[in-house]
């Protein structure tokens, strides 16, 4: 039981800090104990090179050993550009990842059908919509500033399970970044988190305030929330599109995109087909394939690459007459400085194409720098909850790293011991004795371990906990060969078992000499081999 009482307060109030937004000023208390009881990083790997002044860069170092490094930004518009991030997994060499990652819009459309909104472009995430944050706002980490004014919250998470048996647990760290952005009544907090297992989780909590609502109470769109029978809050579906440009490895132009699904048959199975994309493709989701997208650095199984799985699918917006974009939910294009915003690109862009659709105008990606466009939608449902401050309402997805670490992520920094058997000690017996015995095996890291045997005498099996059990049937000298295993490592034993026949019983009144004479056999054979106390012939 690894997790301490601080640890899981921590992940309490940052839990608080994340869902109650500013509200932060009566955790305060606890949330100074609990800093003062976090531990302090370690520093083993090595620093990055970046190209970003020591304001704009960050670089967070995790107790499994690995680390992040990035550069940031704020434009008034997409708010956070984050830029050349770099993974380092625990004893390993610095991973570039992403030469550039943002929000690329965030579009409403209500169900009423009159209003649509693009957030980014037609207002902002950055400049006079980003709020000014308070040392309450941030009670675990730094503020940063962006200009002159505190507005945006790094630090460091700690807490949740990475790993966990009845035995042993390892607990995950992570990077977070958060900003908070006023757009109409809406306010909506900006996340990004870099797990130190590698993944990148970017997320946005819409929370404020409703923003739309209707007289007409009858309509057939959103609901009437309890105490004000007036007001019809409208339902209206959040589609937020991120711009992700991956540099896997070395080079920023030798990335591989790659689709998998895994296709039902008839008969119940499901056959896996790959497809590596040669050119920009727009790809919707379709649930029952069980997508995933993975963008690779090289040819391979065995490249270094980033997982994206749509498992956050449920609400899809679509409105292909006049959105065709908004039939997709992953766009893959050739990166260009003029393809900035996922719509009303040309807004700021006059000379440059309008919305991601048609990027997707049939380029080859093969040799081409790559970036990834991913939509997720939430249909939002006001509910009495909602009103009058609702609570932040979280949607984004996870990209996972593949072939980068060596293992668990909480464990991959510390070596694996392997188990160690106890002393194992030859056996004899003898046909028609039964056995009931524990074998045992120690594992400095306390790790669950599994038990395997062959070469058993007939009648005899091995549980996976070590539990040699069974009847002796068939005379004869046996090598037994015992495997014992945690996780990642085992330890071999072999032993002999010499199992003799008994004489078959003629006389009558046998019975009683046979067991008198195996009685003496017995300890005449404990007399020669002393027993250490694990095994016991017939114990
Ligand atoms: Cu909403």
């Amino acid at each position: 039981m690894n997790l301490s009482i601080s640890q899981r307060v921590n992940g309490l109030i940052q839990q608080l800090a994340l869902t109650t937004g500013l509200t932060l000023h009566r955790l305060m208390g606890i949330a100074l104990l609990a800093c003062l009881s976090t531990s302090t990083s370690t520093s083993t790997a090595q620093a990055v090179e970046l190209n970003c002044d020591a304001h704009s860069r960050i670089s967070e170092s995790f107790d499994n050993g690995a680390r992040w490094d990035l550069c940031w930004e704020s434009r008034i518009r997409e708010n956070l550009v984050l830029s050349e991030v770099h993974y380092t997994p625990p004893g390993g060499e610095p991973l570039r990842v992403l030469s550039s990652a943002r929000l690329s819009q965030l579009h409403v459309a209500y169900d009423d059908s009159d209003v649509t909104y693009n957030d980014v472009t037609q207002y902002g995430l950055g400049g006079g919509y980003l709020q000014t944050l308070s040392a309450a706002d941030c009670p675990l980490g730094n503020l940063l500033n962006v200009q002159t004014r505190p507005a945006i919250c790094r630090w460091r998470n700690q807490g949740d399970a990475a790993y966990r048996t009845a035995n042993r647990a390892a607990t995950t760290q992570s990077l977070n970044l958060f900003s908070v952005s006023q757009v109409g009544a809406y306010a909506y907090i900006i996340n990004w988190t870099f797990h130190d297992d590698g993944a990148v989780e970017p997320g946005v909590g819409a929370t404020g305030a409703l923003q739309r609502s209707s007289s007409d109470t009858k309509l057939p769109f959103g609901r009437l929330l309890q105490g004000d029978p007036d007001t019809l809050w409208l339902s209206h579906t959040h589609n937020y599109y991120w711009r992700l440009d991956f540099d896997l490895g070395s080079a920023a132009n030798d990335d591989r995109f790659s689709e998998t699904r895994y296709v039902p048959q008839s008969d119940g199975t499901r056959i896996r087909q790959t497809r590596r994309f040669r050119t920009e493709q727009a790809l919707s989701i379709q649930p029952e394939m069980q997508q995933r997208w993975q963008i690779s650095a090289s040819d391979g199984e065995d490249s270094p690459a980033y997982l994206i799985e749509p498992t956050h699918l449920g609400h899809r917006f679509v409105r292909t007459d006049v959105e065709p974009y908004s039939e997709y939910d992953l766009f893959v294009t050739v990166a260009s400085d003029c393809e900035r915003f996922a719509s009303q690109n040309a807004r700021f862009n006059p000379d440059c194409l309008n919305d991601v659709l048609q990027y997707v105008d049939g380029q080859s990606i093969v040799d081409e720098d790559i970036v990834l466009w991913h939509r997720v939608g939430f249909h939002h449902m006001p509910r009495s909850e909602d009103q009058r401050h609702m609570h932040a309402h979280w949607d984004g997805f996870v990209m996972q790293a593949q072939n980068v670490l060596p293992g668990t992520s909480g464990l991959s920094g510390l070596p694996n011991q392997a188990p160690v058997w106890q002393q194992l000690i030859d056996r004899d017996g003898e046909t028609g004795a039964d056995i009931h015995t524990q074998l045992q095996a120690d594992d400095a890291d306390n790790d669950i371990l599994s038990y395997s045997a062959t070469g058993l005498p007939p009648g005899v099996s091995l549980s996976t906990r070590g539990h040699l059990h069974g009847r002796l049937q068939q005379a004869g000298l046996y090598t037994v060969e015992v495997v014992v295993r945690d996780d990642h490592s085992h330890a071999v034993e072999s032993f002999k078992w010499t199992v003799g026949e008994v004489a078959p019983v003629t006389r009558k009144g046998g019975g009683a000499a046979s067991v008198l004479l195996l009685l003496s056999a017995g300890v005449l054979l404990a007399w020669r081999r002393p027993a250490t106390g694990i095994m016991h012939p017939g114990s």
